[in-house]
């Protein structure tokens, strides 16, 4: 590594073992560092604010509703037009029913859901699910929809970002998913995402989501168009919400997956593992008010997983029995762990397996 980033990167441990905030140029710092230096670095300031050996995951269950979108992001697979022969919508009755026959099958404490931005539909088709999944597994967490379709469901039916919050909170939902906030500066959202909402709104309904008590996720997602400079500036900007309103339960870097997509035809290709160990490193180092970091192996392969631990990361989300929106895009992982598999994976990495519930409190330590 080159003197002066070698100096820098001095100053960024420094800041992080006297307790010191970290800045944009120590972010640009923490980018342009040799991988290598990151782990034990990222590690060392997990630690100093209070971390353990403990990793968490969750026995969870995705779904999606429907894939169909009104918005045209240029990095999704998922997402179709309702006259796409790929295109589907289920009922909130197909829905449950799906969930049971999986529930039989094997056990969750979680739904994650999240889906297209349906025009066809209306705000009672969004509310009358949670409500229905409530009813048929009142045990089980919500965690659905992210504040990109909170958002169109104020388009749909005219509510404010809070009368929909409180009706799906009252219905039973339970916190929201991360996704939609992609890269917040307006170059990228422009190249990427023309037709998504501002990031001001994202924000406002994440805002929005804790006054009311909704815990939430947060995300970036990265290996795109995106510069080193607005992937600092991203971090920074969830920063400083988590400092006014508290609620981010996790931030996960999502990588930016290209088949399928109109990047994959422009020759893209999936980030390294160098960039992937570099984001979750940079994440932890930069959000030290936000508690847990993800390493999502549905994106990155179990392997790279399990260094990740050792890179900032603890939690590698859950066992996600399906998934859509990565595989569509190209992920070769498997869609389900089950849980000897990742406590034999947590454990073989040096660390305490403890399954936990969406709210991160301890359901079962190994
Ligand atoms: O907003 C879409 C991303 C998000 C691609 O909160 C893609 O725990 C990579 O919300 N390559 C939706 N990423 C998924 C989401 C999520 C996922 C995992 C964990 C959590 C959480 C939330 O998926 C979208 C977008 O950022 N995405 N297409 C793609 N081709």
């Amino acid at each position: 590594m080159a003197v002066v980033e070698q100096r820098a990167l001095d100053v960024v441990r420094g800041k992080v073992e006297s307790g010191e905030r970290l800045d944009f140029e120590d972010g640009l710092a923490i980018l342009e560092a040799d991988v290598l230096e990151l782990g034990e670095l990222a590690d060392s300031a997990r630690r100093i604010r209070g971390g353990t050996d403990e990793v968490y995951f969750v026995q969870n269950l995705y779904v999606n509703q429907t894939n169909v979108c009104r918005v045209k992001c240029k990095f999704c697979a998922f997402a179709a037009t309702s006259k796409q022969p790929q295109a589907y919508t289920i009922t909130a009755d197909e829905l449950v029913a799906d969930v049971l026959a999986q529930r039989a099958a094997t056990g969750f404490t979680e739904i994650h859901m999240v889906n297209g931005e349906n025009p066809h539909v209306d705000f009672g088709f969004y509310r009358d699910t949670i409500a229905a999944l409530h009813d048929a597994l009142p045990d089980v967490h919500l965690k659905c929809y992210t504040a990109s379709e909170i958002h169109h469901m104020t388009t749909l039916s005219g509510l404010t970002h809070e009368d929909v919050l409180r009706e799906l909170k009252d219905a039973g939902l339970g916190s929201l998913p991360g996704g939609g906030a992609e890269v917040f500066a307006d170059r990228v959202r422009r190249l990427v995402a023309p037709g998504k909402e501002s990031p001001e709104i994202w924000f406002h309904v994440h805002d929005t989501a804790h006054s009311l008590g909704i815990p939430t996720h947060c995300t970036m997602l990265y290996g795109h168009v995106e510069t080193y400079e607005e992937r600092v500036d991203h971090i920074l900007r969830l920063r400083a919400q988590q400092d006014r309103t508290g609620g981010f339960l996790a931030f996960i870097p999502l990588a930016f997956h290209p088949e399928n997509t109109v990047f994959e035809r422009r020759g893209w290709r999936h980030t390294t593992g160098t960039d992937d160990l570099k984001m979750l490193a940079f994440s932890r180092l930069m959000l030290d008010n936000v508690p847990n970091i993800k390493a999502y192996w549905i994106m990155m392969g179990m392997p790279l997983a399990a260094v990740a631990l050792h890179f900032g990361a603890n939690d590698v989300q859950g066992t996600v029995v399906r998934e859509e929106i990565f595989h569509a895009a190209g992920a070769r992982t498997e869609t389900e762990q089950k849980i000897d598999e990742l406590v034999r994976f947590v454990r073989d990495a040096g660390r305490i397996p403890v399954q936990r519930d969406t709210l991160y409190n301890e359901l079962h330590r190994w």
